[in-house]
């Protein structure tokens, strides 16, 4: 069936979540903490896995479903792009075609997978009209000779692979043109065109996706995905499909992923040196603190950069840290599905928005 955006918003819901998470047979977990309510600050002293890691509160319920996907004896790909793939459908604001459009009003969404045995890795930016960006990531690594595709021919092998779709195409092409048209008209009258709507905040509905695996076996990988910074410029790419910014992942050593602001990642190629201080010794929280110091001190936002990582070791260890105060990512293994608090490297307060906030 092909739905236009409109009618797959109307269709895409919690309940559909909920069914989902049902299917998978998950079990949920000892805490339900929303996005408002503090969590204790939390680090892992390290277990075997399988263990799971992700961004923000709501991927608690993706944890779930990637744990349940490992405990029943899945891969560690097959856990990512469920796990993901959940929230992709989940009704979520920013992540999956329900997330926040860009200026014109079109959700451009941005996914990656990474697996540590064999150090492979797909991509996909700007994809269009496809529900699980994450399944479109995961099929460019295993089924091309490539690593990523974007925008028409992501979404044309996204189609030619069988996936789920909407049709956009007519609909966001005659949308981006108006947009492009207005911002040139705005620029010959001598105006200064915006680069975009500022973005949507909420407090329930925060940013990317970043899920993180420890196999029972050791091994490691991760995804990433979003429908990144709302309000942007058609075609503008952040960190989340770029492996080294928005996630990495190291066989020998560990995974990284990263939320917010993807301007203020990607130029300093976050999640891979978050790996690459876990390979020098350091714990997973040390790493992402001292990655987003290193960040604060060259950069000319100073502590302003709205940006948050998580990290796991191959040891089980586990820990996230933020720009700001008040950042959550959630935890799940066999001792239970948390969400914890993350430390900052400043005391002023994360935005409502998370770190989405230009
Ligand atoms: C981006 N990092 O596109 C993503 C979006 C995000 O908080 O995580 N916002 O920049």
């Amino acid at each position: 069936m092909k739905l236009n955006r409109r009618d797959f918003l109307a269709r895409t819901s919690v309940g559909l979540a909920s069914s989902a998470l049902l299917a998978s047979g998950a079990t949920i977990g000892c805490s339900t903490n929303g996005a408002r309510s503090a969590a204790a600050i939390g680090t892992g002293a390290g277990a075997a896995g399988p263990l799971v890691v992700s961004t923000w509160p709501f991927g608690q319920l993706a944890n779930d479903v990637a744990l349940a996907v490992l405990q029943r004896g899945g891969s560690l790909l097959d856990a990512v792009e469920q796990g993901i793939g959940f929230t992709e459908a989940s009704g979520n604001q920013s992540v999956g075609l329900t997330g926040t459009p860009d200026a014109a009003g079109v959700a451009q969404l941005d996914a990656c997978i990474m697996e540590g045995v064999g150090h492979r890795a797909g991509s996909v930016a700007s994809l269009e009209g496809i529900r699980h960006p994450i399944s479109a990531a995961r099929r460019v690594m295993e089924k091309t000779p490539h690593v990523m595709l974007v925008g028409a021919g992501a979404r044309r092998f996204a189609l030619e692979e069988g996936l789920e779709s909407i049709e956009v195409e007519p609909e966001s092409a005659t949308k981006h043109d108006a947009w492009w048209k207005a911002r040139a008209a705005t620029r010959a009258a001598g105006g200064t065109s915006s680069s975009g709507a500022a973005p949507r905040a909420s407090a329930e509905n925060h940013d990317t996706i970043a899920l993180l695996v420890l196999g029972a076996d050791g091994n490691v990988a991760g995804g990433c995905s979003t429908s990144g910074l709302g309000g942007k410029i058609p075609g503008r790419v952040g960190d989340s499909p770029i492996l080294g910014s928005g996630l990495y992942v190291d066989n020998d050593v560990g995974a990284a992923g990263a939320t917010g602001l993807g301007e203020n990642v990607m130029r300093y190629c976050g999640s891979f040196l978050v790996v690459e201080l876990m390979r020098q010794g350091a714990s997973p929280v040390e790493a992402c603190l001292e990655v987003i110091r290193r960040i604060a001190k060259k950069d000319p936002r100073g502590t302003d950069l709205s940006i948050n990582f998580i990290a796991l070791d191959k040891q089980g260890r586990f820990g996230a840290a933020g720009s700001a105060s008040g950042f959550q990512y959630s935890v799940a293994s066999s001792a239970g599905s948390r969400v914890l608090g993350a430390p900052g490297i400043s005391d002023a307060a994360i935005g409502p928005e998370g770190g989405n906030r230009k």
